[in-house]
Formats: structure tokens, C-alpha cells, sequence
């Protein structure tokens, strides 16, 4: 069966979500938002117990296609979720009132292309005419201060924005599917690697009006986080200036609870985390994650 303590390709990625839904299938069904640059199929895993249209979580991982233990991590969520509906009171409870929704493969082509030649690559793969250079950050491309501080308009940057806002399928899917859903009351976006809980802006200075809450909220999420192993996480809204991404856009769509988790480690492996890591890193991440979840549920 499925090994969780391993980094996989894509093609398990898929179909580890294919065996998930027809082992399931009550609970966990596919949705294709889009597709790829290159063709491949954006698929999102909605976890839903009834109802139409209930209010929801997002979960993305792998944005950035090199952060291997946040795809990781998301397939362990995914098994992690199935396995606990109807035991776990928490879960239990946010999966009677509200839908799950978790991209695990969000920048397909990214990693795909980690897998086949470069390990570091954290771009999409798109080309930019006019140069050699390959390739969008997608958590610059979202229309959220798009071309500001903390992102570059060159195309060989690793933080080139693109040539303008939702340039890039990979992002644009998303933004179609979350505004067309218009009942999102969580985005969760899961990056690697640093040890922080960021919530919105990275555009600009001046806070959120959620802050405070926002603030306590990520403070409780990590103090959970930490409590199985110890992991030390920081927390705040600028701990870096970013701008164009996603978070920040999710946020002024009216999804009050938007955070950007970046998981382990501080720097001693940091993308290329050891694969003994991804369990731990996934199981600590889950307790944040239902923090911030349970008070969606609390909070509508
Ligand atoms: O810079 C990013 O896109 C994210 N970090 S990463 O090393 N995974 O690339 C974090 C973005 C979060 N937002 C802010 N920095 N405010
Ligand atoms: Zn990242």
C-alpha cells in the first residue's frame, strides 16, 4: 500500500487521489479546477459529508513545486482526514458543517519537472517571451498589490511575478474556482521551508483588520503545533515583504482566516528535508490546521 513516509512523483500523487475517492467514496470525491501549462490536470480533493454549497476550507500544497513536504504532507492530510471522520470529534464536527478542499499538486509541472531535472525548481513552467528564462512564482502572480515590494518583473527571477495578475493557469483555476464557490471562510496555502505562520498582508504595512484575532488565531495553531515534538514556529503578517500572493488576494475576497504556513525545517536540509521527516512534520501541521479550522467552524 501507499508509502506516507516517502517523497513520490506525480504520477503516484495521482494516483494515490484516485484510489483515495473510489476507496471513499462518501466522503471524498475529485475535482478538476483546470489544467496545467503543460497540459496537466489541477485536481482538487473536495471532502464533504452532505449539503450544497456549505461554507469551506482550502488547503493548497506544492505551489512552489520544490517544497516536498508540503505535497507530502498533503497526501497525509488527505489519508489523515478519511481515517478520522467519525472518531476524531473535532474533524468529525468541521466535516458535518463544512466542506474540505485540498490541492495537493498545485504546480504539477513544477514538480514534475523537480523529478526530472531540477530539484530546485520552484517556478511554474511556462516560457516568458523574449527570454531564456522559464517560468512564473505563483505566489507573486495574484492580483493582491501584483508588481509591488517583495516581488521582481525580471523573468529570470525566482520571484518573477509574470507579465500580470492570474498570468498563470495554475493561479487563475484557483481564483475562478474560490470566487464561483463564494463560500470559502478558510484558505490555507502550505509552503516550505522556515518554521512560520504568516497571515495577511505581505504587500504593504498596514494591518489587516482581522489582526488581532488573526494574530491569537496563528498563536493557538502553533502552540499545538509544537505540542508532539517541540517544533519552534514564529508568527505575524509581514515577516517578509511579499507581494502578489495568494493569501493576501484570498483575504480581500472576504476569507477572514488566511494563513501561509512554511513547515519544517530552519535551514539544516530545508527543501530537501529527509523523507523520515515528512510524518512528524505532517502529523504536527494537522494540529495547527485543525486550530484554525475549528474556528472557522466557531466563527462563520
Ligand atoms: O515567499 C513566498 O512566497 C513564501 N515563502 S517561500 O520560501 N516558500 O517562497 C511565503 C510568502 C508569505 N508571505 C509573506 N512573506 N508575507
Ligand atoms: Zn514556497
Amino acid at each position: 500500500s501507499f508509502d506516507y513516509s516517502r517523497y513520490h512523483p506525480l504520477s503516484e500523487i495521482y494516483s494515490f487521489q484516485d484510489m483515495l475517492v473510489a476507496e471513499n467514496p462518501n466522503l471524498v470525491s475529485k475535482i478538476v479546477i483546470g489544467q496545467s501549462y503543460q497540459g496537466r490536470p489541477l485536481n482538487v480533493l473536495k471532502f464533504s459529508t452532505g449539503g450544497t454549497n456549505r461554507p469551506a476550507i482550502w488547503i493548497d500544497t506544492g505551489i512552489h513545486s520544490r517544497e516536498w513536504v508540503t505535497q507530502a504532507s498533503g497526501i497525509w492530510f488527505a489519508k489523515k482526514i478519511v481515517k478520522d471522520y467519525g472518531s476524531d470529534p473535532a474533524l468529525t464536527a468541521i466535516l458535518n458543517n463544512m466542506d474540505i478542499f485540498l490541492e495537493i499538486a498545485t504546480n504539477p509541472d513544477g514538480y514534475h519537472y523537480t523529478h526530472t531535472s531540477n530539484r530546485m525548481w520552484r517556478k511554474t513552467r511556462k516560457p516568458n517571451p523574449g527570454s531564456s528564462c522559464v517560468g512564473v512564482d505563483p505566489n507573486r502572480n495574484w492580483d493582491a498589490g501584483f508588481g509591488g515590494p517583495g516581488a521582481s518583473s525580471s523573468p529570470c527571477s525566482e520571484t518573477y511575478r509574470g507579465p500580470s495578475a492570474h498570468s498563470e493557469s495554475e493561479v487563475k483555476s484557483i481564483v475562478d474556482f474560490v470566487k464561483s464557490h463564494g463560500n470559502f471562510k478558510a484558505f490555507i496555502s502550505i509552503h516550505s521551508y522556515s518554521q512560520m505562520l504568516m497571515y495577511p498582508y505581505g504587500y504593504t504595512r498596514t494591518p489587516v483588520k482581522d489582526q488581532a484575532e488573526l494574530h491569537q488565531l496563528a498563536r493557538r495553531a502553533i502552540t499545538d503545533l509544537a505540542s508532539p515534538y517541540g517544533t519552534r514556529y514564529r508568527y505575524g503578517s509581514i515577516i517578509y515583504q511579499a507581494s502578489g500572493g495568494a493569501i493576501d488576494w484570498t483575504y480581500n475576497q472576504g476569507i477572514k482566516y488566511s494563513y501561509t504556513f512554511e513547515l519544517r525545517d530552519t535551514g539544516l536540509y530545508g527543501f530537501i528535508l529527509p523523507a523520515s521527516q515528512i510524518v512528524p512534520t505532517a502529523s504536527e501541521t494537522w494540529l495547527g490546521l485543525k486550530v484554525i479550522m475549528n474556528h472557522a467552524l466557531r466563527n462563520p
